[in-house]
């Protein structure tokens, strides 16, 4: 696999020079800058290729193999609005990306929000901190917070009981806290609403079902797979984080099922996935090895990342936090050795891309990562401590393989 890192630009706090440090081979990396729905020009794209590649003159020695993401709008999504003048768009970035040699380009199709986590940094018993999604919490901001009308529907009573009380209990600090770290955008996500606005968006899409959702994707990967194939362009949707519905919103890709209807509806090897354990991870019936053996030919990107779930549940919504890389709920060993055999396999068939890009995804935030400014989710020792212990998995499965 090829170790790969997320970079934001000249936003982010953490140099080049320390993601080579921390043993990158590759950056993964978005120009959050442009306005979705708008074309990334040519110039746009070379100069944060040359942000990537040279420092001071010299060559870095890395550079920008996979784009992450180049948002698909909501006008698309939903298909209103300019929703034409976007797929046009879409298509020229495309052929941009493709003109300045990037071939791997990441999106996601969750509406109105990208990830969510209801903290952004939960104390962990060493000292350093983590991101979580509590249900409780997720709860009473959707009923009492947003107050979207009909949200409790959506859940058992008891724990909308639950939630009442806690948010009840919050003060005014606590319930801005909470508004802030659900809607106002992490990093990469596609927009920062605010919540009058995330109430507007919501409104688009009150009678969305998932099966509008659904064939509004496929839609889009038949409007832009033929300009992909065209330009030996490989796509790779994200999936849902975390994979359930949220505030009344469909959601399409949180499951394995989810993943073979879209990649056997628009059946190209230029339509395909973004592998995140993470984000997969936090549902019960999640098996990576089964997901690898079925849709690994179409895997074109990994995210190494575990969730543990420690919370209450109610059904198929649980609470969770982010774990260490090997020591969640996902069986990353056994992932990591599935995704071994699949480039073994793409070998044998003679394929070019039998090298996956990976990336360790977020990390907690460790040691010094605590006394710095960072990206939620983002910080340099907890990631490179993550990447190192994929690393030695990695190497390991190699030294017996060969
Ligand atoms: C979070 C990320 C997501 C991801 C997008 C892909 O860290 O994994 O923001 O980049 O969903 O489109």
């Amino acid at each position: 696999m090829k170790q790969t890192w997320r970079w934001f630009g000249a936003a982010d706090a953490i140099s080049i020079l320390e993601i080579r440090q921390a043993g990158a081979e590759g950056i993964v990396s978005a120009l959050h800058h442009i306005p979705t729905g708008d074309v990334w020009s040519i110039a746009e794209i070379r100069k944060r290729q040359d942000e990537v590649s040279i420092k001071d003159g010299q060559p870095t020695g890395v550079s920008w193999d996979v784009v992450e993401s180049l948002p698909v709008s909501e006008a698309i999504k939903s298909q209103s609005g300019p929703y034409r003048e976007h797929l046009d768009a879409y298509r020229q970035s495309l052929k941009n990306l493709a003109e300045c040699g990037i071939h791997t380009v990441c999106y996601n199709f969750m509406p109105v929000l990208d990830w969510t986590r209801t903290e952004l940094a939960t104390r962990l018993d060493h000292g350093g901190t983590t991101m979580s999604f509590d249900l409780i919490d997720f709860i009473g901001f959707d009923c009492f917070i947003l107050e979207r009308v009909a949200a409790a529907a959506d859940y058992s009573d008891a724990i909308v009981e639950q939630a009442r009380e806690r948010t009840a209990s919050l003060p005014d600090t606590g319930k801005t806290q909470l508004v802030q770290n659900i809607v106002a955008g992490l990093p990469g996500a596609n927009d920062n609403w605010t919540l009058g606005e995330v109430r507007s968006h919501l409104a688009i899409y009150q009678s969305t079902p998932a099966d509008q959702l659904r064939s509004n994707l496929v839609d889009f990967l038949s409007e832009v797979v033929p300009t992909a194939e065209a330009l030996g362009l490989k796509l790779c949707c994200h999936p849902d984080d975390p994979p359930f519905p949220i505030m009344g919103l469909p959601r399409v890709m949180s499951s394995q099922a989810d993943y073979r209807y879209v990649m056997s509806a628009v059946d190209s090897e230029a339509s395909g996935i973004t592998f995140c354990t993470g984000s997969l991870g936090v549902a019960t019936s999640f098996d990576p090895v089964s997901f690898i053996k079925e849709l690994g030919p179409r895997i074109h990107f990994a995210h190494l990342r575990n969730t543990k779930r420690d919370g209450p549940s109610d059904g198929e919504r649980h609470s969770f936090h982010e774990a260490e890389h090997l020591n969640g709920d996902t069986n990353m060993v056994a992932t990591v050795h599935a995704l071994l055999h699949e480039q073994i396999r793409r070998k044998a068939e003679g394929r070019e891309d039998c090298i996956i890009p990976m990336r360790p995804d977020h990390g907690q935030a460790l040691a010094s990562d605590l006394e710095r400014p960072m990206m939620p989710g983002y910080p340099l020792i907890g990631r490179l401590r993550g990447l190192a212990e994929l690393r030695g998995v990695i190497a390991a499965f190699e030294e017996v393989h060969a």
